[in-house]
């Protein structure tokens, strides 16, 4: 292992050159940053296209069409729990309401303004900035919410995505969050609720932590990044319709990802986006570890899988040890 393994660049710089320093203060005294249209500069229509796609995608899993203003058409319900879940113990708590939200998954394979909002640049340098490193694609999954009071219940479901990381945690993010607004979104819309400044606490929520959370409020096609370390949950939707969100979760390459995108993601759609190349690097596609054969190109850029052999002899081949 060497430093030249990591991707180094000038993180700073990527700040700078976007003009993103007022997001970073915020991410840095807040732990959320929200990020407005004008600044990403992704455009309605790519906003309209994910919509559409993702009301597409509902209805197949579902059986139900789904409208912007309205919810969904049917009722739903959730099948029985897999795994031996057993929601008696919740509901008997008061923890378990009805079906107001469910996710879709795996979407860098689904369609390329997936996979262009995952390399966008300046999702990707806030996300760099609180990593201080080149961060990796963990999943990128859709919420579909519609009205509903109970929404997460009492707590809100306050939550740090990070929670699995062993204390004692640091400034640097374990994992990321990169939220795209695809419908507006204020607190009766649902929105993303937090606590201001929770990720320099160091650790998990208390108990009574949801009456210091405050909603993320943002227009349609805002961004909304926040460290792995903040309180975050939902307030429950109280206006009629869907609030829509793009949930881009990146981790820290010393952290595993939530999805096996290595083996879940047909590479050749990588060159299916604004930046092949990039693409790969966030999807860890050519990463270094963990390698698979020592005859691996990209280690041997780097000195690993790269043997000596004897003057006037073939260069070394993988054979099986007998
Ligand atoms: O918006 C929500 O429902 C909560 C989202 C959340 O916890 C997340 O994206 O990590
Ligand atoms: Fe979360």
């Amino acid at each position: 292992m060497n430093a030249n393994q990591h991707h180094v660049h000038n993180i700073s710089t990527s700040v700078r050159n976007l003009g993103l320093e007022a997001f970073v203060l915020q991410l840095e005294l807040d732990g959320l940053a929200i990020v407005p249209p004008q600044v990403t500069g992704v455009c309605m229509d790519v906003i309209d296209t994910a919509v559409q796609l993702l009301l597409a995608d509902a209805e197949n899993i579902t059986g139900s069409t789904f409208d912007l203003q309205t919810g969904p058409a049917q009722e739903l319900e959730w099948p029985a729990p897999p795994f031996g879940l057993h929601l008696g113990d919740l509901e008997a708590a008061g923890e378990v309401g009805e079906v107001t939200q469910f996710q879709l998954q795996s979407l860098a394979s689904r369609h390329r303004v997936f996979r262009d909002l995952i390399i966008n640049p300046v999702a990707l340098a806030l996300v760099e900035h609180t990593m201080a490193t080149q961060p990796r694609l963990s999943s990128s999954n859709a919420f579909v919410k519609w009205q509903g009071a109970f929404g997460y219940g009492r707590n809100l479901g306050l939550h740090s995505d990070q929670l699995h990381v062993p204390m004692p945690w640091g400034p640097t993010a374990f994992n990321t969050n990169a939220t795209w607004c695809l419908t507006d979104y204020a607190k009766e819309d649902g929105a993303l609720a937090f606590v201001p400044g929770s990720h320099r606490e160091f650790g998990r929520p208390p108990a009574d932590a949801h009456r210091r959370a405050i909603a993320a409020e943002a227009p349609r096609g805002s961004l909304i990044v926040f460290h792995g370390a903040t309180w975050h949950g939902a307030f429950h939707r109280e206006n009629p319709g869907m609030r829509l969100t793009l949930s881009n979760y990146y981790h820290h390459p010393c952290i595993q990802p939530q999805e096996d995108i290595r083996h879940g993601f047909d590479s050749g759609l990588a060159d299916d986006c604004d930046d092949p190349e990039l693409l790969k690097q966030v999807l860890g596609l050519n990463s270094l570890s963990p390698y698979a054969t020592t005859d691996n190109t990209e280690r041997v850029k780097y000195g690993m899988g790269w043997f000596p052999h004897t003057k006037g002899k073939p260069a070394h081949r993988i054979k099986p040890l007998t």
